[in-house]
């Protein structure tokens, strides 16, 4: 007979923390939301490598473009590109996030110096960037003749068949700067002259970029902002267990901070085999993270026998995820974190080497990730979180008067991403393990992780906590009743059921 584990699988839902004793410096400009993402001896000091806010992105189609690693790199926390996509997409996707240079954008809005105004207006209407690079053949990185704002014309005066040029402000007249200039010269220029662009050419004229006066204020509001050795942006990736020797050396040599493999289940020969030989063929400057497992014995091989530098946990609870009633596999995700943690704890007290873990999925609101740090994850993989924002791959479409996001699994049909899922000895997807799906559009990602490490912050002062080291240390959760439930919220029993449906 099979071993039947005593034990319920209990979701983050099922929990609430009790606080502890608040001390008056326990207020939220004290607490660090850093967290390490490899193993380290603490007693060696502090850890190499960490984000400055425990969240991350999942490895998905959806989710983790460049865009949404540059926007989460300067909150703090860190994306994973996906893998589902050819080495060379991957590798450009990262090149984009670690050429990034805070304050220095490249112009994505740009015509030729003959075309119409009205082209001019229905580009400022689809970006909303009222400054528009004029260059010779309308693209972002020709020659610069001119530079056109909504201050050189009236819209409802003007004549808008006429061209550009009758209206722009030319090459001669601006104020320009050459590459290789800093961003505080940058800024400088700027400052002295009183503009509010600042063009950046190459020797021969060609535009490279443009520092805007309002980036220096948005510079200033990012204090968190996660950034390499040399104060390029942080981004990780994930690989699959195939071709990882060759996806792995590019990714490196592309700048990649963070790699992890990415399976629906980890616990397997195949992970412990591409792991060793892929740290074998990059050295051990880049952390390479393990997953996903469940159980502590999933935990104890990834580390003992594979050597990952963290663990990533969690099968069958993403918010797309079907896996568990096509395979009937899984685990609640908050009795995993559980049991994990208590193995990684155990781990420590043996070797004095801490492995971080990251709760991978199934976190539908701000309270579950807080729970989910309590129990003892260090950071926290989301895929309908970040789907949601502004900054994701996808573009929002409106249903009844409401904004949408496209969000779909690794393991849906419009993904097939095979190599996760491993379900036949054939390369392709036999049976969907994700589905295709809308998600309402969120706004900002800024607004939105602000908010939310607002309350991780504030909750840690409640459990008199100021790092999330203290806060798995100090913590202590209740399991909590249906009907405390609806005695804690506004709602009835019939409309929490609803709610939670909507959720998922
Ligand atoms: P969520 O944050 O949307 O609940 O879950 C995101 C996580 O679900 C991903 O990080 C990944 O581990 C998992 N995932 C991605 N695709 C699928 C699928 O198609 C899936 N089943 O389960």
């Amino acid at each position: 007979m099979a071993t039947i584990v005593d034990d319920i699988s209990r979701t983050f839902d099922e929990f609430l923390l009790l606080p502890g004793l608040t001390k008056v410096e326990h207020v939220p400009s004290n607490v660090s939301l850093a967290t390490p993402v490899a193993k380290y001896k603490p007693a060696d000091g502090g850890p190499k490598h960490k984000l400055n806010i425990p969240l991350v992105s999942a490895a998905m189609q959806s989710v983790s473009g460049s865009e949404l690693a540059i926007a989460l790199a300067r909150r703090g926390g860190s994306a994973f590109t996906f893998c589902s996509q050819p080495i060379e997409s991957q590798v450009e996707m990262v090149r984009l996030v670690k050429e990034h240079k805070a304050g220095f954008v490249v112009s994505d809005s740009n015509l030729g110096p003959d075309v119409a105004l009205s082209e001019a207006i229905k580009l400022r209407e689809r970006t909303g960037h009222s400054t528009i690079a004029i260059t010779e053949n309308g693209g972002s990185s020709s020659k610069l003749v001119g530079l056109l704002t909504s201050k050189d014309y009236w819209e409802f005066k003007d004549d808008l068949t006429r061209p550009i040029k009758d209206f722009y402000t030319p090459v001669e007249s601006l104020v320009l700067a050459e590459e290789g200039i800093s961003l505080t010269e940058a800024t400088e220029l700027l400052w002295k002259n009183k503009k509010e662009c600042l063009p950046i050419i190459d020797k021969a004229g060609n535009l490279k970029s443009l520092v805007f006066r309002k980036d220096y204020f948005d510079h200033k509001s990012n204090p968190d902002e996660l950034t390499d050795d040399h104060k390029r942006l942080f981004v990780g990736a994930a690989l699959n267990t195939f071709d990882y020797l060759e996806r792995g050396q590019a990714l490196v040599d592309a700048g990649v901070d963070s790699l992890c493999f990415d399976s629906s289940d980890g616990y397997t020969e195949w992970q412990k085999t591409a792991c060793l030989e892929l740290r074998e063929k990059i050295g051990g400057a880049v952390p390479i993270g393990g997953g996903n497992v469940v159980s502590k014995e999933g935990f104890d091989y990834l580390v003992r026998e594979a050597q990952v530098d963290f663990v990533k946990i969690g099968i069958g609870g993403g918010s797309i995820c079907i896996t568990r009633e096509q395979k009937g596999i899984g685990r609640g995700q908050a009795s995993a974190v559980m049991a994990i943690a208590a193995e990684r704890d155990r781990y420590y007290e043996e070797t004095g080497v801490y492995v971080p873990l990251c709760s991978d999925g199934g976190l539908n609101s701000d309270t579950e990730m807080i729970v989910a740090l309590a129990m003892g994850a260090d950071f926290l993989m989301m895929g309908k979180y970040f789907a949601q924002t502004e900054e994701s791959p996808t573009e929002k479409v409106t249903y009844r008067g409401r904004l949408y996001k496209p969000y779909w699994g690794e393991g849906s049909n419009r993904a097939r991403n095979w190599e996760r899922y491993k379900q036949s000895d054939r390369h392709e997807l036999v049976f969907e393990e994700g589905v295709d799906a809308f998600v309402p559009y969120s706004g900002p990602l800024s607004d939105r992780v602000d908010v939310t490490t607002a309350k991780i912050r504030s909750t840690m002062c409640n459990c008199g906590a100021l790092t999330i080291e203290e806060f798995h240390r100090v913590a202590r959760l209740t399991q909590v009743s249906e009907m405390t439930l609806v005695e804690g919220s506004t709602a009835t029993v019939e409309q929490l059921d609803r709610m939670y449906a909507d959720r998922r």
